[in-house]
């Protein structure tokens, strides 16, 4: 099958909440040898968007949100483990300590960036959805990290991105972390308004980013 048939199926599987499709649609994917990086951003997120703009229209409810959010879970699941095993590479060393913030139980995005960012050689401690702010600076401690990557899909959960940059301050750690955002509402002006480090906008620039920012952050 062509390429561009089977990441138009993909899109089709997630906005119709089909499961058992998006699955065999992944695993077929991986026969043909397609990379799964080009195929979650090509053929699924595609998908959820469109899904996002039904839902916008009043045309898709709750239930369709899940069934769709369901099948990109799953699709991802056979996604992931490939991701991670094709590193190409590009070894780069650091630590980030990545979750999406308290209030918001959105997490496929964080999920692929998470992904990627482990993909690409960094030591990722993902701490899940609905992460009590204290939470990301706790383990920032522990593992002594560079990096906290903060996710928010809902505009009443951003804010605690502002407030984990404030905790930081506080707390005198502001220093030690680069922070950086993300998330469908967040945009690079809200990171800079914030004081953020840094904000990508998908999961391939979250590595680019997290690698420029480590670059700058040589000999600390
Ligand atoms: C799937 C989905 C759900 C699923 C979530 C399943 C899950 N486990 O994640 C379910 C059904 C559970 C859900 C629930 C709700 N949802 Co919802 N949901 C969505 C939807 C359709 C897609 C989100 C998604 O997964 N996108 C695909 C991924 C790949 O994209 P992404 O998350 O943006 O991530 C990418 C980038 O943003 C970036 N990125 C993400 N995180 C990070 C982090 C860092 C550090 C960096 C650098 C980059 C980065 O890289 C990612 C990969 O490319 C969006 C619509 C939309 N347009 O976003 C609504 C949406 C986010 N939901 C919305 C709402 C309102 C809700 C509910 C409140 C509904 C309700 N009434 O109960 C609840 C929220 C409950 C809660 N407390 O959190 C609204 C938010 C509106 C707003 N202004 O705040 C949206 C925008 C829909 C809409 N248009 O109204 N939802």
């Amino acid at each position: 099958m062509e390429k561009e048939k089977i990441y138009s199926l993909m899109s089709l599987a997630i906005i119709e909440g089909n499961q058992e499709e998006a699955i065999r649609l992944a695993e077929e994917a991986l026969k043909l040898n397609l990379d799964p990086t080009e195929v979650i951003e090509k053929g699924y997120i595609p998908g959820i968007q469109k899904v996002g703009d039904l839902w916008e229209k009043g045309e898709y409810f709750l239930p369709e949100l899940i069934a769709s959010s369901e099948a990109m879970k799953a699709a991802m699941a056979i996604l992931e483990p490939e991701i991670k095993k094709r590193d190409k590479g590009l070894k780069a060393k650091g630590k980030v300590v990545i979750g999406t913030v308290e209030g918001d139980i959105h997490d496929i995005g964080k999920n692929i960036v998470a992904s990627m960012l482990q993909a690409s050689g960094f030591e990722v401690h993902d701490l899940g959805a609905d992460v009590k702010l204290e939470k990301f600076i706790d383990k920032a401690e522990e593992v002594g990290a560079d990096i906290i990557g903060l996710s928010a899909l809902l505009t009443t959960t951003m804010i605690g991105q502002k407030k984990l940059v404030e905790i930081l301050k506080e707390r005198q750690l502001r220093e030690r972390y680069k922070v950086i955002v993300g998330g469908a509402p967040v945009t690079a002006e809200w990171a800079k308004s914030i004081g953020a480090d840094g904000y990508a906008e998908n999961a391939v620039t979250a590595v680019h980013l997290v690698k420029e920012l480590l670059g700058q952050s040589k000999g600390r």
